[in-house]
């Protein structure tokens, strides 16, 4: 088996948490094929005190812990020595850059990655400061750790490392890929409980069902995500299929 086309170094506490995620579907076949390789690795093994205690008490007070520097320090030497300087350090935390699918792309182009899961009220802030190159969050909410983010991280990159996706799975045809929602999509039967799949889908005319499949993706992103259309690269003719939904809806009013 070739080198792997990416490098995944999780530094975590609780590595169980990753059995399931990386151990079924795609993400699995993706390890068995070689074309990515994932590392768990305990933080704790790099514990230097006889506790191999992890976290300590806030300078300057206030409640709860703060993981330790040391032993992160400790992991990244360890993992340098052994497969050279990390194309990214990505500190999963919810003061990070929001995670999205352009950033998904921009870390899918990359060799070497490594993840650092946090836990407790932080992480000591000179892990930040000197270790890591990029803090990502995946949410505007408060989680228990890091390793949650680190999944979704993980999934939605290797997704996109060429040959994970099977032929028949495109990652171009797919929301987010131009910027906007994907449009519906229908299989067999035709009808079903009287509920019946439209009928351009089953014309068998392709340039009238390329052009429904559009119209579908600009309504569903005008509809639940403005923002995003707003930020779309948007073609002359989905500006005329836009203009026309305008008319459309003035001749409503
Ligand atoms: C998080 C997020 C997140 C905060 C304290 C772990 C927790 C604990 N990470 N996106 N949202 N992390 O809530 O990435 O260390």
């Amino acid at each position: 088996m070739g080198e792997p086309k990416m490098v995944v170094d999780i530094l975590t506490l609780f590595p169980e948490m990753f059995t399931g995620p990386f151990d079924a579907s795609i993400i699995k076949r993706a390890r068995e094929k070689g074309l990515v390789e994932i590392n768990l690795i305990n933080i704790r093994d790099f514990s230097r005190n006889k506790h191999r205690t992890v976290d300590d008490t806030p300078y300057g007070g206030g409640a709860g812990m703060v993981m330790a520097a040391e032993p992160l320090f400790e992991a990244m030497d360890w993992i340098r020595a052994r497969r050279g300087e990390p194309g990214r350090v990505i500190l999963l935390c919810p003061a990070g850059r929001p995670f999205n699918q352009e950033v998904a792309a921009e870390l899918a182009r990359e060799k070497h990655l490594v993840l650092i899961c946090g836990h407790y009220e932080g992480i000591d802030e000179r892990v930040a400061e000197h270790l890591v190159t990029d803090e990502i969050s995946i949410g505007d909410y408060v989680l228990t750790g890091g390793e949650l983010p680190a999944m979704v991280v993980v999934d939605a990159v290797c997704r996109l490392i060429p040959g994970v996706l099977g032929e028949r799975a495109s990652a171009q045809e797919e929301s987010f890929a131009d910027g906007l929602l994907e449009y519906p999509h229908y299989t067999r039967p035709r009808e079903y409980r009287g509920y019946r799949v439209p009928e351009v889908l089953l014309s068998g005319h392709h340039e009238k069902i390329r052009l429904w499949r559009r119209r579908q993706s600009l309504l569903r992103t005008l509809a639940s995500r403005p923002d995003l259309l707003a930020r779309a690269s948007l073609t002359g003719e989905d500006r005329k299929i836009l203009a026309s939904v305008l008319e459309e809806i003035k001749s409503l009013i």
